[in-house]
């Protein structure tokens, strides 16, 4: 049977975790989520606890004793998520700013697409509903462009923290390794799947409202842009070491 893991990182997210919105994300039977509470000091852990012991067969919880930062904690989650039988893995902010209906969207979109990512893009259409202040659409912008000449591959939004990718061996490979960066490893992480020759299309989210509480402040931002300059190190070892191991290039659909 399809189904699909979102790993949901915590981190002191007892006042911002809201239990209709998890409700409505398991309403389909294929969707199952890993919680990874990464060290919280609040009431996380046990608010976590609750929500597992009502959905025994369809929540995890993995509990990290020491707060990590959210790269180690959902790539701990999607390796526990891809431990298991599952079709498709994703990650997705605490505070669903992507609302349930569209990580449910992204699940079936998944199965249904010839293609091994699907990023959730926070993009402003007519009709569409995505409220982000324009100061951290700008920013965002600039990082995403950044990003982009990084990676070598055009991509609209890097940062939007919905993401689905299909389970195989090749992501239990890419996710064997810890992230170098701490607030830019969707970055790392897209780089790292481009690589492996993966295929990769975004998705514009129908629904993203920015929700109060980010714990991503303006010294996280200045962190995030060191960090793509060791992730650009870090992507030219990878490549030489893939050019080494196979003559021709990956099949990402990406121009190059
Ligand atoms: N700030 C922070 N968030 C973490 C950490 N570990 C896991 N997270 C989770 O990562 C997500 C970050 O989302 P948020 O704080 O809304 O940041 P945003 O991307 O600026 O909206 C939330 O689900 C956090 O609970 C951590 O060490 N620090
Ligand atoms: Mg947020």
């Amino acid at each position: 049977m399809r189904s699909t893991v979102y790993v949901i990182p915590c981190y002191n997210e007892e006042r911002r975790l809201d239990r209709s919105a998890i409700e409505a994300l398991l309403t389909p039977s294929e969707m199952r989520l890993v919680f990874v509470d990464d060290g919280s000091t609040d009431g996380t852990r046990g608010l976590l606890e609750e929500i597992r012991e009502k959905h025994p067969d369809r929540v995890e919880v993995l509990a990290l004793e020491i707060n990590s930062g959210k790269a180690s904690a959902v790539r701990q989650g999607l390796l526990l998520a891809l431990a298991g039988e599952v079709t498709a893995v994703g990650y997705a902010d605490a505070d669903f700013a992507t609302p349930p209906e569209e990580l449910i969207r992204l699940s079936h979109e998944i199965a249904r697409r010839d293609v091994d990512v699907l990023l959730g893009a926070r993009v402003a259409l007519l009709g569409h509903d995505v409220q982000r202040s324009p100061m951290r659409h700008y920013l965002g912008r600039f990082f995403a462009t950044l990003a982009s000449l990084i990676l070598d591959l055009m991509v609209y939004d890097t940062q939007c923290g919905a993401k689905v990718m299909k389970a195989n061996d090749v992501l239990r490979q890419i996710l064997a390794e810890p992230f170098i960066s701490r607030w830019g490893f969707d970055v790392e992480l897209i780089g790292r799947l481009t690589v492996a020759g993966a295929t990769i299309h975004e998705v514009p989210l129908r629904r993203w409202i920015d929700v109060e509480g980010s714990k991503v402040g303006l010294r996280g931002m200045v962190r995030t842009l060191f960090d793509l300059v060791r992730i650009r190190r870090a992507l030219g070892r990878l490549r030489r070491e893939a050019r080494g191991r196979r003559p021709a290039s990956g099949k990402s659909d990406s121009p190059r």
